[in-house]
């Protein structure tokens, strides 16, 4: 390993987000118990600024990378995930997946878009006949999660926002799917603070309300996108993702069931829709046929990084795959000071997904 790309840091076994954990103590707590060294794989791609949450694409034979973009803006870690309090967007590029990274600047500030209040989450973007259109959730005035679009000419922007959000959009984190044929679809939603589990009515509900354990658990959302990209062609569908029999996955199940951060990538004519499980912090993948699923539950492709959440994009650059993710190694475990990263990703001869680790540990 190249010393170069190895960080170590002395952290408390509390905040390595191996073990699994629930709903009370989603807010991280160290404590000084016992120390282990975890010796990272990958350095963050930027230094000067904390980035989460990475959409990466190929435009103008470049990767171009929009993340979120995390400040310590004081909010206090609540379970509704208030202390993600992002304010704004950059925009990054690589020449190469070892090149060094850009910083193009700032893409769209909350100021900016008039629909918008607060809480400026993971964003996406696509490209249509030379237009480029940046997605994003934020927070109404009502605080209720809807879905905006901004347009450039320009995949580094700037981007300027409509002045509404996208109709009948709800909940949180974008992903813009291309397929080979020429159509759009977008994949969103996340439970908990992302608010998905309070539409299951068709109507937003002041509440939360979960599925028993039992019953199959909240399903992600996938719209075709109009011609023009600026809205949804039909009404948002659900995402199935069954297990290995068939059967749809259950809220009780935790480490399999859909929590937050969906993207789609197609290999060998089928559709690889991924996702973090939240509470259990892996990126799972289920595979499918169509680009509405149904998908078929298939393993984990990022094991628990460092921090809580765990948010990842997966792109093809000259022949090989990589998966862009964040963890909290440069803030040293805070769990909303965010650091994009990359790995490459590899399928094997039956297209399954080798598992990847952020880091090993060192005893
Ligand atoms: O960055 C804020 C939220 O945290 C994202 O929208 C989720 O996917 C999680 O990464």
């Amino acid at each position: 390993m190249n010393s170069k790309h190895v960080l170590t840091l002395i952290i408390t076994t509390s905040i390595i987000i191996g073990c699994k954990q629930n709903q009370s103590n989603q807010k991280q707590e160290s404590t000084d118990a016992t120390k282990d060294t975890i010796v990272f794989k990958s350095e963050p791609l930027v230094k000067n600024q904390y980035t989460a949450d990475p959409s990466a694409h190929v435009f103008e034979d470049k990767i171009f990378i929009y993340p979120s973009h995390d400040w310590d803006s004081g909010e206090p870690e609540m379970d509704d995930g208030n202390h993600f309090n992002m304010k704004d967007y950059y925009v990054y590029s690589m020449e190469s997946p070892t090149s060094e990274v850009v910083n193009h600047g700032k893409i769209l500030d909350v100021e900016d878009v008039a629909w918008a209040k607060r809480q400026m989450w993971a964003p996406d973007a696509t490209e249509k006949d030379g237009e480029y259109f940046f997605f994003f959730p934020a927070k109404d005035k009502d605080d209720i999660f809807r879905i905006g679009v901004a347009k450039s000419d320009k995949p580094e922007g700037p981007f300027t926002p409509e002045d509404e959000p996208i109709k009948g959009s709800f909940s949180i984190d974008p992903a813009v799917y291309k397929d080979t044929d020429g159509e759009y679809y977008m994949y969103f939603g996340g439970i908990w603070g992302g608010q998905l589990q309070r539409w299951l009515t068709g109507e937003y509900e002041n509440e939360d309300n979960y599925p028993a354990d039992d019953e199959p658990a909240v399903p992600a959302k996938v719209a075709k996108m109009s011609d023009d990209l600026l809205s949804f062609a039909e009404e948002p569908k659900d995402i199935e993702i069954l297990d290995e029999n068939g059967e749809l996955i259950t809220t009780g199940d935790n480490d399999r069931r859909f929590f937050e951060a969906a993207w789609v990538h197609k290999y060998n004519d089928k559709y690889y829709f991924s996702y973090s499980t939240g509470d259990t912090h892996n990126i799972a993948y289920a595979i499918g046929d169509s680009p509405y699923g149904p998908f078929t539950y298939q393993g984990v492709i990022l094991e628990p990084v460092l921090g809580w959440t765990n948010h990842h994009s997966i792109v093809e650059f000259d022949g090989k795959w990589y998966i862009f993710f964040h963890d909290s190694s440069l803030s040293e475990g805070k769990t909303y000071l965010r650091s994009m990263k990359m790995m490459e990703l590899e399928h094997d001869e039956e297209g399954k997904i080798k598992t990847l680790q952020s880091y090993t540990e060192v005893k």
